[in-house]
């Protein structure tokens, strides 16, 4: 997660330049925030970090998250309200610690808010909890949803109405370990020379709170048509996905983790395969780089974060800024900080 051979390394950004947007946030260090429209308003679900005062380790134990807060806006630019505590990880039966980036959906009425948290075998599941508002609170499901694993949920609903979640991180997320399908604690990442680890994706049942088939890996594919390898640290995927679709065409974006980009790679269906386009966004301050894109009064909006407020890489605070689809399917990449 944060440390490469025993080297901790965040980005940092020269005080010559300066950041394109502000936090949106400032009382509490929020991040990995993904973003709905629910009811022509934004509802932004972030990470709530904390300063736990746990020392920094290769797993990223130092972000150890106990809450949700959800923001809900009107405008952009515009404020961005706190609605409170919306789930409390003292109030999920299963959960042992590390309540990690959220994500939502909605779907006959309900709010259902999806998460990650270490079980009390300190193995990454994936949570769901539901709620007749978008702010909640919510109340948990009292197990974790059957065969998930790793972190990062993303739900995306197609416009047939199907929904997906998207999900899986290497490293401290864990998704290593799962490479046969069953857990190995001690399963590392493939050779450089192999395939990469692919983010997973799974079909959600109709009431929302169940995988309705077995999860599929993804497939990136590099303008050859090869799988991206695991070697290719400046593409493969890491963690932190997203979907959204422009124009009938998929749109599977993700940080590559530790060379900190977030990626591109456009597809036909929403299980991919994908093939690799760019950089949707340069590296910003901190070692994550987490987001989600979202359409809002006729524009789009990337979600992401950086730790302009704290410069600690655990204490994040989450920004928006316009993102642009170009005329040949191709997204302008931002470059979130300049002179
Ligand atoms: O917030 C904890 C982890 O940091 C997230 O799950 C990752 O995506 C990274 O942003």
């Amino acid at each position: 997660f944060l440390t490469v051979s025993g080297t901790t390394f965040s980005q940092t950004i020269p005080d010559s330049l300066k950041p394109i947007s502000q936090p949106l946030v400032t009382d509490i260090y929020t991040a990995d925030p993904s973003a709905h429209v629910f009811n022509g308003k934004i509802y932004i679900y972030p990470s709530h970090d904390i300063d736990a005062k746990i020392p920094e380790d290769d797993v990223g134990g130092h972000f150890a998250m106990k809450d949700y807060h959800i923001f809900s806006m009107t405008s952009i630019p515009g404020k961005a309200v706190d609605n409170g505590i919306a789930l409390d990880i003292k109030d999920i039966p299963w959960a042992g610690r590390q309540l990690w980036a959220p994500d939502a959906a909605y779907k006959n009425g309900t709010y259902f808010l999806y998460f990650p948290v270490k079980d009390k075998q300190d193995v990454f599941r994936m949570g769901v909890a539901t709620s007749k508002s978008p702010v909640g609170p919510f109340k948990a499901q009292p197990e974790p949803i059957k065969g998930s694993y790793s972190i990062d949920p993303a739900v995306f609903t197609d416009t047939d109405g199907s929904s997906y979640m998207y999900f899986g991180g290497i490293w401290g997320g864990q998704l290593q370990r799962w490479q046969t399908g069953n857990y190995n604690a001690n399963s590392k990442e493939p050779a450089a020379t192999e395939p990469a680890i692919g983010c997973r994706v799974v079909r959600l049942s109709k009431n929302m709170l169940e995988f309705a088939e077995p999860v599929k890996e993804i497939k990136i594919l590099d303008e050859n048509g090869k799988e991206l390898l695991a070697g290719d640290n400046n593409r493969r995927f890491f963690e932190g996905s997203w979907m959204h679709k422009y124009k009938g065409k998929y749109y599977f974006t993700y940080s590559t983790g530790d060379t900190h980009f977030l990626a591109y790679a456009v597809g036909d269906s929403p299980y991919g395969p994908f093939t690799y386009k760019g950089v949707l966004m340069e590296p910003v301050q901190g070692w994550t780089t987490h987001h989600s894109i979202v359409e809002f009064k006729n524009k789009w909006y990337i979600f992401y974060h950086d730790t302009q407020l704290s410069g600690k890489t655990h204490l994040r605070n989450i920004k928006v800024t316009e993102l642009t689809h170009n005329a040949d399917g191709s997204i302008k990449t931002i470059v979130p900080y300049v002179k």
